[in-house]
């Protein structure tokens, strides 16, 4: 399946070597007959510049890469319907566009709902080469460039991607060279000590020279590998903290390693007590990673690029932007987003994110971050999404990424274009629905912000108290009177970590923007909200609104002429979310009701 290439006819051959060779290929396959003329300046790197040449001919001008997606540019503004009739130069807003993907050496992928890895088998790289040529194709129409093939959290056999399966990840890496796709391995901190260091200390003499060993094997194997990822010191994955070192210390050790090479060590923010007490009410979960980072502002190599979660907790329907990425100043980060729908409802509900991400970028000055990051929603099912229409999740990111500036409507409407065939009205329908899927999402599930009201672990579908007295921090202790946490000075503090205008405009119920409400404030249930409403008519009005907007979507999706295998897939899909959003809708209003003993205005149906 070619998704959203579904139209280019050719498979890309496999003796094509670089990213200028594949840019003429499938410009000459996709137009035949005309003209381009393709200038190579190396110094312009992914840029580029299209002028074109009389009434059907183009000339491009970029770097090697740069030409590739000035390729994809003309190709894919051609199959949308437009041409180009003026000169248009572009480059990216981020050097590094990545993809991370969770997958394990077993083929099992953590958080992956669209089958099993394209990577691993049986605890080996096994993989199609048609299919991860596809997927080279795929990340490079949508101008994307680092890849990240193994799990954050680095299970045996994976270790050996640094060892004895560097032939297999060269070979890997040689297959999506010509694509402009670089690779990059997730590290386990603790693999010199598989090697007899006795320790893992990024202090020791014997550690780091380990890592210079391994860093120069690897590169001579893959030169051109991007770098290290590295999840550290957070939910048991081992880390400098044992050998009483902080994470400049552990980050500056693996990029000193990698720096002869041009790598670059992307070490994870996402690090938090894992195993709090429910009784401890004076730690606060998204207070963790400003309390474990901000104080190293300005420590860290320069090749170090610090990847932090973009709202605080964990990939929340919503989250405020986390406040690590307004603060460090003097380090290099980089955006982590989701596209696995982890929290939002598995590739089986629709979620179409870029609404969400819209409201992220629009809050983040453009110079704070240099580069982006997506846990991949990729698998070897058929269409790599598991849902068909997730694959708009994974286009658009990789649009954003380029371009933080692209209008949601616009990247919504060039994927529908790409995909199928519809007339303009049905494109429409198309393009609104998922543009609406986010927030009706929002709707059925965890209220104003609130989050965590999920099945513990598996993360689907509601357990409004699944995760009240867990050890993992994400607590809303509504009682009969109130519900939420205060995170203002006067209560965690959390809000502190802000700058003042954030302060102001979230430190006050009167003033939070209410799809907030909940995440900032302790407010009882008959808080009277901007609208007239009190919180909990609010509450029941945005279920049972998220239940009726949910059968509305599905009446108008299903009644579109999606082809064959995607409408079949995409029926079975909707019968699951209209089945979830139910659970959600009466569950979540139950929940409230029993405890508030408050009744729905309206006097629609609660089951007490
Ligand atoms: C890869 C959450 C997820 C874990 C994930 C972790 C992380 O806790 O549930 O599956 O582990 O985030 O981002 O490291």
């Amino acid at each position: 399946m070619k998704l959203w290439l579904n139209q280019l006819k050719q498979a890309v051959p496999s003796d094509l070597n670089t990213p200028a060779e594949l840019a003429r290929f499938e410009l000459e396959s996709a137009f035949p007959g005309v003209a381009f003329d393709l200038c190579q300046q190396d110094s312009m790197g992914d840029a580029y510049r299209i002028e074109p040449l009389g009434t059907d001919g183009f000339r491009l001008t970029g770097g090697n890469t740069g030409l590739l997606y000035a390729a994809y540019r003309i190709i894919t503004d051609r199959l949308c319907g437009e041409s180009l009739s003026s000169p248009v130069a572009s480059s990216p807003a981020y050097a590094l566009r990545m993809v991370n993907c969770w997958d394990n050496a077993d083929g099992e992928i953590e958080r992956g709902y669209s089958g099993r890895s394209l990577f691993f088998r049986n605890g080996r790289l096994d993989y199609s080469d048609d299919r991860i040529r596809m997927l080279g194709r795929l990340l490079a129409s949508s101008g994307l460039n680092v890849l990240c093939i193994n799990n954050v959290n680095v299970h045996f056999p994976a270790q050996l991607l640094l060892e004895d399966y560097l032939p297999g990840l060269a070979r890997l890496a040689g297959i999506f060279r010509p694509f402009g796709i670089r690779l990059m391995v997730s590290v386990d901190f603790s693999q010199p000590m598989r090697h007899g260091t006795g320790t893992a200390d990024p202090l020791d003499p014997s550690v780091r020279e380990w890592w210079k060993e391994t860093a120069s094997r690897v590169y001579a194997a893959v030169p051109d590998l991007a770098g290290f990822l590295v999840k550290a010191d957070s939910e048991g994955r081992p880390g400098p903290f044992a050998y009483g070192r902080n994470h400049a210390e552990g980050a500056n050790m693996l990029a000193e390693a990698v720096k002869p090479f041009g790598g670059v060590i992307v070490w994870r923010c996402f690090v938090y007590n894992c195993r709090q007490d429910w009784r401890d009410t004076g730690t606060d979960r998204p207070k963790a990673a400003w309390e474990h980072y901000a104080f190293l502002d300005g420590q860290f190599a320069d090749n170090v690029i610090l990847q932090v979660k973009h709202g605080p907790f964990d990939f929340q329907v919503r989250e405020p932007l986390s406040p690590l990425l307004l603060g460090m100043k003097k380090t290099k980060l980089a955006m982590e987003l989701q596209l696995a729908q982890e929290y939002t409802g598995h590739q089986i509900d629709l979620y179409t994110m870029i609404p969400m991400w819209k409201e992220l970028y629009e809050e983040l000055p453009s110079d704070r971050i240099m580069s982006v990051a997506a846990v991949s929603n990729l698998g070897d099912d058929e269409n790599y999404t598991g849902h068909p229409l997730a694959a708009v999740n994974l286009y658009t990111y990789g649009l954003l990424a380029w371009n933080p500036a692209v209008d949601a409507v616009s990247a919504v409407t060039r994927w529908c274009r790409l995909t199928y065939r519809f007339t303009p009205e049905q494109e429409q329908t198309l393009v609104s629905l998922l543009l609406s899927s986010r927030r009706i999402y929002e709707k059925y599930t965890a209220p104003l912000g609130i989050g965590w009201m999920v099945t513990p672990h598996d993360h689907y579908g509601p357990n409004p108290s699944g995760y009240e007295y867990d050890l993992w921090g994400t607590y809303h202790k509504a009682d009969r009177n109130a519900v939420g946490i205060d995170r203002t000075h006067s209560g965690t503090g959390y809000l502190d970590q802000y700058p003042e205008a954030f302060r102001e405009k979230y430190g006050d119920p009167a003033s939070c923007p209410d799809l907030y409400l909940l995440f900032y404030h302790r407010l009882p249930y008959d808080f009277v909200m901007r609208d007239g409403r009190t919180l909990i008519q609010r509450i029941y009005d945005d279920h049972f609104e998220g239940l009726e907007e949910t059968r509305s979507m599905a009446e108008k999706l299903l009644a579109l002429p999606f082809p064959e295998p995607d409408a079949a897939v995409i029926r079975v899909r909707m019968e699951r979310q209209l089945y979830n959003a139910r659970e959600w809708c009466d569950i979540i209003n139950t929940f409230f009701h029993r405890l508030s003993g408050i009744p729905d205005g309206k006097g629609r149906t609660i089951y007490d």
